[in-house]
This record gives C-alpha cells, structure tokens and sequence, in this order.
C-alpha cells in the first residue's frame, strides 16, 4: 500500500508544495509550487507576509489535489523555520506575525535576562542563547500590552493548521525551540509565571504524527481542494523534518544547510550540562522522543545577503560563476567566526566581515572570489569545531558527516566541510524537511515503515547520494 500525501514546507526565503507517494519501498516526490517568502517591513519593524504565504500553500494544495494519478491526496503537513508565532484572541489573528530577523529581539534577550541568568534558564530549556528565541519576542509582546489582548499563541505551522482545520494545537517539535518547553517536555508554566507571559495562550501540545483533522468545506472550496485531505502534525519545526530525512547510521552527524547550518547530532536524551551550554549547544526535540543536539551556526545566509549587497551595487556575476571562481582560489584565505552575533541582522555583509578581520587587526579577503571562498572556509571551520565539541560533549564518535538541505547542493562547501573534518561527508537529499514531512504523514497513514532507522534506509535506498572525501592539506 502506498499513500499520496502533500509537504508544504516554509523557508525564511521560500516555501514549497510537494506531493508524494509513500509506501514500505517506495519515496517519490514532485515539487508541484515553489514561492519566494519576502518579509516585508512597516512602521513597527520585519514582518512575514503571512496570509500570502497561506495562500500560495493552499494553492500547492489544491494543485497537489487536482493531479493525475491512481489515489487522491490522502493528507497534508506544514513544517516551517522554528520560533516564530501568531498571537489571536477569539480565533482571529492579532497584527501580522514577526519576523525573527528583526531587531526587537535584542530587547527581548535583555529583559529576559533581568528575570533569569542563563545558567538557570539553560538547567530548564537546553536551548542556545539566540536572540531570536520565542521567549524573548514574547517579552517585548508582553511589553507592547499585546499579551494582555491575546487570548492563544500559535506557532506558525499550528497557525496554518487552525486556519485549514479549525483546531488549535501545539506541535511538539517547534514549541521545544520557545524556551517555554522545559527539557522533560512539559509546558514551563512556572518561568511563564516568572515572565509574567500568561500560561492561558499555551495550546495542547501534539505528538509528529497527530491527525488534527480534516481540511474544511469552507477552505476546500475557495482553493478548489479536491476530496478531504487530513491535516497532520509532523516535525513542524522543519530541522526536526530534515533530521528524520538524514540517510545517517550509527556514527552519523548531519549539517542541515539553508539559510541556518544546524551541525550536530541526535541523542536519546537532552545533554544540558555546563559543557553544552558553554559550547552554545542546543535540545531541540526531536521526531520520536529523539533529542536533536546541535549548534546554530549562521548558514548560507551570510553568502546569500553578501550576494544580494553586490547584486545591489549592480553586480552581475550570479551564485555559480561566484562559486566557480571561489573554487579556483588557490591560496589560504582567513576564517571568521560564523557564530558571531555581527552576521545576524539583514544588510551588508562583505562590510561586516571586512569590519570582523580589521577589528582583529587582521587582512580581510580581497575581491569576491576570496570573500565567497572565506564565507565557505568560515562555514566549514565552524562545522569542524562544532561537531568536535559535539562528540566530545556527548561521547557519542562522529565517523561521517551528512549534508542535508540546499548546502548539499554546494560541491565546494561540501568539500571544504569533509576537509576540515577531516571525515567523509555525504550529500542529499536537498529536500529533506518535505522528505521529513511526507515520512512522518506516511507512517502515521500505515504507508511506511514504523521507525526513524526504516525511514532512514528508505531515504538511503531511493536517494543519489554524493559522497566527498578530504583531501590532504
Ligand atoms: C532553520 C531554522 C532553525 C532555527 C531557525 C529560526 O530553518 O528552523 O532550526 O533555529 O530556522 O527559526
């Protein structure tokens, strides 16, 4: 038995709608809508378009519904970035959600902090101090007097759940990235209290693989949604979906590689010791109870707003003759620290990382080629020293490195990687959140096997995959 089942996956730059066909051997998807994602900015700062992007993904749905073929779409899921939230009172959204990317979030860390010191909060959450955590945006809602209007909070993913099924809830995954989950999965009421953020917006949270319901008459009639799709809660926090998509074994690691690097490994239990904390190192949950333990490490972000700056200034060479010219550098270019706060906000970043070498009184990288190979060298040190702090944290011996996400589709960032790891580095699958996503819908329908490893081998077996070696330096 196979089953027919649609991923809407949101990126911070695009999103997309896949259709799959699962079933024990068989994994086949076609992308059937791709979207950009823009953030807009109004007066009071960077906000998601997020009706647009509802509307596109309903439209993917619908088109993922009308296509030619034996079965009609069994479900739907929608995995998303982390973090980010709605607040609504009564069921109708309060003001357009934020952007994490906007600056608000210095604020929030700051008022956080005169409740509880990082140590405390870490002993709780597991979670690596980014400013970008939900925790912090809600101190600067609660600030504004948002929360005292807000009846509920909806994680986005749980957003577009309760817009196509009418049911609110709090998918599992995506909540432990809040800072309001304690690591033994519970809501943390408590430090909600000591926040003064009210426990009353909190949903019931959700098990990856719930059945929320079915898509409405109302909603499947205004996109032209053929037949009744379910809506199933999935990993929602999209790395928990790429992470159930790595084709990893025993001694595995992965880097899941878009807009953020997430480099690290899966545990069966959070590791929230001082070591950990002190190497930045996060708890995520993970699908199935796993713990994701990995560090953010800045991403391909830093290359694609370096590009869009020259690209301003009337550039006109594109990401692979760029590339391609990164590769030829021939000589030794400086590394910069891809975990440094500098390269997080929106903006120039050929300025920035000019400014990082100059404040160390060190020689930036002149000309784009070196700038792109520094960016890609940076990125792949910053790897290296994470999964070393990752298998030393945990005792868990790292043989092979996985690349998962539109990275793995950079041949040289997946070299340099394997060189500076000195371990072998395997690329693919490039769509592994909506991989993730469909699995996890599949499983729960009886059309794929049962555990993440059965998963895993069904990635492996109907994959290419790429493998780099390290070179000699
Ligand atoms: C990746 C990701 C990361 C999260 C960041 C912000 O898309 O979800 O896991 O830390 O975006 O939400």
């Amino acid at each position: 038995m196979t089953a027919t089942v649609a991923a809407v996956d949101l990126g911070a730059t695009s999103g997309r709608v896949v259709r799959a066909e699962v079933g024990p051997a068989t994994l086949r998807l076609e992308e059937v809508a791709r979207f950009e994602n823009r953030p807009v900015r109004i007066a009071d700062g960077l906000h998601w378009s997020v009706p647009s992007l509802y509307d596109e993904a309903m439209r993917g749905v619908a088109t993922a519904s009308r296509m030619p073929g034996d079965a009609s779409l069994a479900s739907v899921a929608v995995d998303s970035w982390a973090v980010d939230y709605a607040l609504l009172r009564r069921g109708s959204l309060l003001g357009i959600p934020f952007s994490y990317r906007d600056d608000r979030t210095a604020r929030g860390l700051e008022l956080v902090d005169r409740v509880i010191a990082q140590p405390q909060l870490y002993e709780r959450c597991g979670l690596q101090r980014m400013p970008f955590t939900t925790i912090n945006q809600l101190m600067v809602d609660r600030e504004r007097g948002l929360l005292e209007v807000a009846d509920r909070l909806l994680m986005l993913p749980d957003l577009f759940g309760y817009w196509m099924t009418g049911r609110m809830v709090a998918e599992r995954t995506n909540v432990s990235t809040t800072g309001l989950m304690r690591l033994d999965e519970e809501w943390d009421t408590e430090l909600m209290a000591m926040l003064g953020i009210p426990a009353s917006l909190l949903a019931e949270v959700v098990d990856p693989g719930t059945r929320i319901g079915p898509i409405d008459a109302v909603t499947r009639s205004h996109y032209g949604i053929e037949g009744a799709p379910d809506v199933f809660a999935v990993g929602s926090h999209d790395t928990a979906s790429a992470v159930v998509a790595v084709p990893m074994e025993p001694g595995g690691a992965y880097v899941s590689s878009g807009t953020w690097s997430l480099v690290g490994i899966e545990t069966a239990a959070p590791i929230a010791t001082p070591a950990a904390l002190d190497a930045s190192f996060t708890n995520e949950g993970g699908v199935d109870g796993r713990t994701r333990f990995l560090k953010n490490v800045m991403g391909l972000w830093i290359l694609s707003e370096s590009v869009r700056t020259w690209q301003a200034a009337g550039e006109r060479l594109g990401l692979p003759e760029l590339l391609a010219a990164a590769a030829a550098v021939e000589w030794a270019v400086p590394v910069f620290d891809p975990t440094d706060d500098a390269f997080y906000p929106p903006g120039d970043m050929p300025a920035r990382i000019r400014s990082w070498f100059e404040e160390r009184g060190q020689r930036p990288p002149q000309g784009r080629a070196e700038v792109v190979r520094c960016i890609l060298e940076s990125l792949a040190e910053g790897y290296a020293r994470a999964l070393r702090d990752a298998a030393a944290i945990s005792g868990q011996a790292i043989e092979r490195v996985h690349v998962v996400g539109g990275g793995a589709r950079n041949a040289l960032l997946c070299q340099l990687t394997a060189d500076r790891t000195g371990l072998p580095v395997v690329a693919g699958p490039v769509e592994a959140s909506a991989i993730g996503n469909v699995l996890v819908q599949a499983r729960a329908l009886g059309a794929a096997p049962a555990t993440l490893e059965e998963l895993r081998a069904l990635v492996r077996a109907t994959h290419e995959l790429v493998e780099y070696r390290p070179r000699a330096r």
